[in-house]
């Protein structure tokens, strides 16, 4: 199969529900539609919502239809945590997505408005996602443990403690496997538990998701010391200067591909359980490994 058609064209249709299920433009009060509208189609793999779904084929569910407003509520989730973290207050970023981040373009108030309102609104989509209310429940509470204190809150907070501290690996993967493992792991899961997959499928997924998303953070690492500019689509080369806790700073550039290299190999083998079914999850994550963006 070629994966990047695939993830061309799931990344199309996502849009399309995303365009749906937003409010307009045009909605009083305009400003902050127009603000939560601009992150979202400011560009974005939506990653999170096409592993949701693909997870979900891999147990064999068939009604996308249904499961499409907890995949776009992820993608909501994760921008909301986009705007901020380029505040000046986290990050302090001019550029996201090869476009002014949020409150270069509206100003702080909004820009911090604007995520508070797509994350409630993340729910208010989500809870229309049709499945039985127990199926539901589950899955938001996997989603919700991702997004706490135990999940991208805590790596987050420990993201910004870290430049205070001495780089030491234990923080490292504590950092990684929050700030990123946690909501990539969550959204493979949920797509298992929304397709009803059996409890082995489920575990399968969810260890799988944790080494993606751990290798995930790795090559953003990475791509922050190699990357283009124009292609990743913010500024690079931040990360050592603001003493950032990464895989490069703590294990060199080989270092810290041969580690991504290793949690990729571990994401493909979770994958692999679940048979032929779980084909295209693997081809993601070489897919991810080999990126430039
Ligand atoms: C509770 C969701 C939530 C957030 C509040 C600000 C914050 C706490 C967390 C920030 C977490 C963060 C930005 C982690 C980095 C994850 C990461 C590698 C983002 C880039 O993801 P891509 O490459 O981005 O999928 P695109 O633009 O393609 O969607």
């Amino acid at each position: 199969m070629d994966i990047r058609e695939y993830l061309k064209k799931e990344k199309e249709k996502i849009d399309r529900y995303l365009e749906k299920y937003l409010p307009p433009e045009g909605a009083y009060p305009s400003i902050i539609h127009k603000a939560m509208r601009y992150s979202v189609f400011a560009g974005g793999k939506r990653l999170r919502p096409i592993l949701l779904l693909t997870a979900y084929r891999a147990v064999g569910g068939k009604k996308e239809e249904d499961v499409m407003p907890f995949a776009c509520s992820l993608e909501l989730i994760h921008t909301y945590s986009l705007i901020h973290d380029d505040l000046p207050a986290i990050d302090n970023d001019d550029m996201r997505r090869g476009k002014p981040t949020s409150h270069k373009v509206f100003g702080e108030a909004i820009a911090i408005l604007a995520g508070d309102a797509l994350f409630s609104f993340a729910f208010e989509l989500m809870l229309k996602t049709r499945v039985p209310p127990g199926v539901l429940r589950k899955a938001m509470e996997v989603l919700t443990r991702a997004i706490g204190t135990s999940g991208i809150i805590g790596g987050q907070v420990m993201d910004i403690e870290g430049e205070k501290l001495e780089p030491d690996p234990r923080l490292l993967r504590y950092i990684h496997s929050h700030k990123t493992g946690a909501f990539i792991s969550a959204a493979v899961e949920i797509g298992g538990i929304l397709g009803r997959g059996k409890k082995k499928e489920i575990e399968a997924l969810r260890k799988g998701g944790g080494y993606m998303g751990m290798a995930f953070q790795i090559v953003d690492d990475i791509l922050d010391v190699v990357g283009d500019e124009k292609k990743v689509g913010k500024k690079t080369q931040k990360d050592a200067t603001s003493g950032k806790i990464t895989y490069p700073a703590v294990y060199g550039l080989d270092g810290a591909r041969r580690r991504a290299e290793r949690y990729t190999h571990l994401a493909i083998n979770s994958f692999e359980r679940l048979g032929k079914k779980g084909k295209v999850l693997v081809e993601i994550a070489k897919f991810l490994f080999e990126r430039d963006r």
